[in-house]
């Protein structure tokens, strides 16, 4: 093993206190070690292979800033193509969790991310892409018909 000396800031050294005492540890290098790890396994996570990926993203976001909640359906809408269904759950009377499923290039997937996750209000954001073929020649999306789907639609009367 190796010793290092790193410098890090109070406010950040005081949650990688908080995360020792809440998780156990019996030190810091070990938790330093353990959160080291993760932070590799995540990025190495976002590098898949291929070019093309589906991925989930997920953030917590702060339901009462001002155009926020606005300013990210429309974000999905205007990358349709990519942002596949959104999940969200009301957490309490300020936050609410959202996990979009976003599918396409990885390159563009990782922007809309990015961007997304920048959002003043936006927080805990994380991305998990995983690696999928796409049809050659095709954007991504089906491009054939779903017969039990449409038949379904036809008959649902739920208007
Ligand atoms: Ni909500």
């Amino acid at each position: 093993m190796e010793r290092l000396t790193i410098t890090i800031d109070d406010d950040l050294l005081g949650e990688v206190d908080a995360f020792i005492a809440q998780r156990g540890y019996a030190n810091r290098s070990e938790a330093f070690r353990d959160l080291v790890r993760s932070g590799l396994e995540q990025a190495n996570s976002e590098t898949v292979t291929g070019r093309n990926c589906i991925a989930t993203l997920s953030y917590v976001y702060d339901h009462a800033a001002r155009d926020l909640p606005k300013r990210l359906t429309q974000e999905a809408h205007e990358h349709s193509d990519l942002a596949q269904a959104t999940l969200h759950v009301h957490i309490d009377h300020g936050s609410c969790l959202e996990v979009t499923v976003l599918k396409g290039a990885r390159t563009a997937v990782k922007a809309f991310s990015d961007h997304v996750i920048a959002e003043r209000g936006v927080r805990h954001g994380q991305l998990v892409m995983m690696p999928i073929e796409l049809p050659h020649g095709h954007a991504p999306g089906h491009g054939h018909a779903h017969s039990t789907t449409a038949t379904g639609s036809k008959k649902g009367s739920r208007g």
